[in-house]
């Protein structure tokens, strides 16, 4: 990525293709040029202008212009932003006059955001929550975008770094005043506070990745073996003809996905191969894929119908747990008379027959296995995989803390887990460290 930050960087910030308006943003430090670019008079900070905007003597269109004097804009540079007229011929005319001037430049993916962390202004788990409510498609995963957006996740990780920080600093005086003994009573305070950290953080940690599945949806696989009616099922659910169906066993052989909103939970639904012995070759591939799909799956939803229902036990070695199993094809009522023992729930995608009932279990399972009582989780893999480093460094200085070990150690333990927390929100300046220590201590007398 160019990471040039004396260029004046701009792009649309609406979506491309005909619209009403299109929005283009500047922000660097040549935006107080661009008034006289595109010729017209510029306008006080934060006060919406209609402006003629003109290129080489031509209009290029007639836009509400804004200005925000950096620091106190989004990125916090100067910042203007173009609120065109949605035309191509619009934006293409704004762009020529743009990037013909020196210093300025096309911006690289999210490079707003990026200076707006490298800015401050704000932190980096605060832009992946402006990322993931753009990305946001069901009102769960809107209700913890916004959540991280508005920094509540950046609050709770300070209130950790900051615990950490008050025992570092302990710590570190000690060892700036050799003679000092670190008194019992003074450990027994650290002892309990480290374990208190400690256990949140675990609290925190052990979440069964709900925020995590929240954000990219939770992936359902829809498996069983041929023509018991997956694909006629994932239709039902979807709405849609998605996937082909057939009396023709064998016939869905490529994994079909499609996107379903449960009750504000999002959900990726695969249709996919019936898995059977088989001889052809593209048959196998797909049977290869399906297995392959159901096992890295957040949930499996096995299907079967009368012909097949003894078949369950072949799939036991994908079926975890919680998986649910249907039995599709309850209007063959002369086949089940016979079969009826299995005690899973009998549907009929043909007739609709507990059809109902099965999408109120799936939502039920969604909910569980993404909804927390907490709106603040861990969103992302690498929150996760820093806070486990983090408790590491915890654990390690709690057991330096409890054997009298050199001080230096424990301090270094506790630095590398308040390290671990910054690499998290992008603040990983320690050095405010020592702020600590001079501001809570006066041992230096
Ligand atoms: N009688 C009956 N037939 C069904 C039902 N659901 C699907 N089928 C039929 O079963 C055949 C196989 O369906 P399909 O969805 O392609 O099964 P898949 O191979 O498991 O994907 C098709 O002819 C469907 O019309 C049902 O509830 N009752
Ligand atoms: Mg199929």
């Amino acid at each position: 990525m160019v990471n040039n930050y004396d260029d004046t960087i701009f792009s649309l910030a609406t979506a491309v293709g005909r619209a009403a308006t299109a929005m283009v943003r500047i922000s660097g430090p040549r935006v107080n040029d661009v008034p006289e670019l595109l010729g017209f008079a510029r306008p006080e900070p934060k006060i919406a202008s209609l402006r003629t905007l003109k290129h080489q003597k031509k209009k290029l269109d007639q836009s509400i212009v804004l200005f925000f004097s950096g620091p106190e804009s989004y990125t916090g540079e100067d910042v203007m932003e173009l609120h065109l007229h949605g035309g191509r011929a619009v934006i293409e005319g704004v762009y020529s006059a743009l990037s013909a001037q020196e210093g300025f430049r096309f911006a690289e993916n999210g490079e707003f955001s990026k200076r707006a962390v490298m800015n401050g202004r704000i932190d980096l788990t605060e832009a992946e929550g402006i990322n993931d409510l753009i990305n946001a498609e069901t009102e769960a995963q809107r209700d913890q975008g916004l959540n991280q957006l508005e920094g509540a996740l950046r609050l709770q990780l300070e209130k950790w770094s900051k615990d950490l920080k008050r025992f570092g600093a302990y710590i570190e005086a000690y060892i700036d005043f050799p003679d000092e003994e670190v008194p019992e009573n003074v450990l027994n305070d650290l002892l309990q506070g480290v374990e208190a950290t400690n256990k949140e953080l675990k609290e925190f940690v052990d979440d069964d990745r709900k925020g995590e599945i929240l954000r990219s949806g939770l992936k359902v696989a829809v498996i069983g073996p041929p023509n018991v009616g997956k694909s006629s099922f994932v239709n039902w659910l979807t709405k849609r003809d998605i996937a082909i169906t057939s009396e023709k066993a064998g016939t869905t052989r490529d994994i079909v996905e499609a996107h379903l909103d449960l009750g504000g939970y999002p959900v990726t639904v695969a249709d996919t191969a019936g898995i059977r012995a088989s001889e052809d070759t593209i048959e196998q591939e797909g049977i290869r894929r399906a297995r392959g799909w159901a096992e890295s799956a957040d949930l499996r939803v096995l299907v079967l119908d009368p012909e097949t229902i003894e078949n369950a036990n072949q799939f036991g070695d994908l079926l975890k747990s919680d998986d649910p199993v249907l039995i599709n094809k309850a209007d063959q009522a002369a086949t089940f008379k016979k079969k009826m023992a299995a005690g899973y729930p009998l549907v009929s995608v043909k007739t609709g027959y507990g059809l109902e009932r099965a999408l109120s279990e799936l939502t039920t399972i969604a909910k569980k296995k993404m909804g927390t009582q907490r709106l603040t989780t861990i969103t992302q893999a690498r929150h996760r995989a820093r806070l486990n480093d983090c408790l590491v460094a915890l654990k390690k200085a709690h057991f330096g803390l409890q054997n009298h070990a050199d001080l230096e150690l424990i301090a270094e333990d506790f630095r590398s887990a308040i390290y671990c927390i910054g690499r998290i929100t992008g603040h990983i300046d320690i050095e405010d460290l020592l702020d600590v220590v001079f501001k809570e201590f006066c041992i230096g007398k």
